[in-house]
């Protein structure tokens, strides 16, 4: 068992619904249990064009080798309607690998911790909301790069988890779900 940190982002479509959605989704695989969800957040693009992102980030534990992961972060991706049309562009779900246990990788189609996740307002504070003293592997505590990232427009949302399914699972911010199923 290893346990993970992934990135979720979407900025077309029902952004937030899909976010939400896509935890479901891998809270239904067997190979995953999904620990824990942070809060959802309203962020501006990054590098990028288009309408507000949302944002959250999941700690989970799996089975899959970190390379399995990453297929089935696509293939959810796929379902969700993912293009890829250039370079950052908008996307109805983006999920990245952002922690795979205290795994360095260096590869060319796969890169663990994510190279960019301490430059990512959008990223360290969900994911320092989970997790506050956290340490990245070769790069120190993950909070020590927040006050570099002040200036990225980024907003809790607030209202509570109106997903009857997500709720079933324990909420949008506890630990959740021992659910399995299949994610069609
Ligand atoms: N890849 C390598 N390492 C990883 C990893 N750790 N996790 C490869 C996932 N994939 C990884 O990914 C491109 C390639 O990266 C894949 O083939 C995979 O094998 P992609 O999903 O097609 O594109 P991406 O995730 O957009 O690429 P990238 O380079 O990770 O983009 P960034 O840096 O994550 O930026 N602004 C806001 N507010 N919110 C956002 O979510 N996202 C981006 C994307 C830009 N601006 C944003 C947001
Ligand atoms: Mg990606």
């Amino acid at each position: 068992m290893t346990v993970a940190y992934l990135g979720l982002g979407a900025n077309l479509g029902d952004a937030r619904q899909t976010l939400k959605d896509a935890v479901v989704c891998l809270a239904q695989q067997h190979t995953i249990t999904v620990l824990a969800k942070s809060s959802l957040y309203r962020t501006a693009p990054i590098d990028a064009g288009g309408d507000d992102y949302y944002n959250c980030v999941v700690k989970l534990e799996t089975t899959l080798p970190v390379r399995h992961l990453l297929a089935l972060c696509h293939k959810i991706e796929s379902h969700f309607g993912r293009e890829r049309p250039f370079r950052n562009a908008p996307r109805t779900l983006d999920l990245d690998i952002l922690l795979y246990g205290d795994h360095s990788i260096d590869e060319p189609d796969l890169i663990v911790p994510h190279p960019r996740l301490t430059e990512r307002a959008f990223v360290l504070v969900p994911l320092t909301e989970l997790a506050p003293d956290l340490t990245i592997p070769q790069r120190g505590r993950a909070d020590a790069f927040l006050a570099a990232v002040a200036d990225q427009r980024i907003e809790r949302m607030k209202s509570p988890c109106q997903c009857p399914v997500l709720n079933a699972l324990g909420g949008s911010n506890d630990s959740t779900s021992t659910t399995k199923g299949r994610c069609s």
